[in-house]
């Protein structure tokens, strides 16, 4: 019988971990010989959304092309993983709505963590002028109000982190 697809979701802000755990629920997932994509808002803003910058309706327009893909490889078997800010609720719950197969994961690590770690040296820039509309600096960051499952980044483990998406698919049926 051919799998079952399924969206799931990483929202939080720059630097909480969406694609670290992303990355390593995919490479599990590849090892259960599993068909999935990753949609990763840092490459996907390099191709199907290049030209789009950070205002709410580009972050929007981006979402929704995002969701879209996702749909179309979700209703065909595939397991997608979606690495996305994905600051604003409405286009989030929009997203989910027309997907069904969705799990929300709210990848959350306080603004002060994720700045101390600036891994990209963002924040930084965010706090200095030089990045407008940053989420959490200068941007707002709406979070899930019943999120599937939270991961946070900065209490669990990242193995922790990782198994509670993994477990989470168990339990519903995806894997
Ligand atoms: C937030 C920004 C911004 C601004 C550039 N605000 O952590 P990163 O670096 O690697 O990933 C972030 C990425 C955000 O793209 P998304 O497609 O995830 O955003 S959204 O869902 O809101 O559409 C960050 C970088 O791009 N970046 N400028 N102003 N993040």
């Amino acid at each position: 019988t051919q799998q079952r697809g399924v969206t799931v979701w990483f929202t939080g802000l720059s630097g909480a971990g969406k694609t670290t755990i992303s990355q390593a629920v995919a490479e599990k997932l590849r090892s259960l010989d599993c068909k999935l994509e990753i949609l990763d808002g840092d490459i996907v803003r390099q191709n199907l959304t290049k030209g789009l910058g950070f205002s709410k309706e580009d972050r929007d327009e981006n979402i929704r092309r995002i969701g879209f893909v996702s749909h179309l490889l979700t209703r065909n078997g595939v397991i997608v993983l979606v690495s996305a800010i994905s600051p604003y609720r409405a286009v989030r719950e929009e997203v989910k709505a027309r997907i069904g197969d969705f799990v929300e994961v709210f990848v959350n690590a306080p603004l002060a963590v994720c700045e101390d770690r600036d891994v990209k040296g963002l924040y930084k820039k965010a706090r200095s002028g030089e990045i407008a509309n940053f989420t959490g600096i200068s941007d707002p960051y709406e979070p899930p109000t019943d999120p599937t499952l939270e991961c946070r980044t900065d209490l669990e483990s990242h193995e922790e982190s990782v198994n509670k998406v993994l477990d989470t698919l168990k339990e519903m049926g995806y894997l």
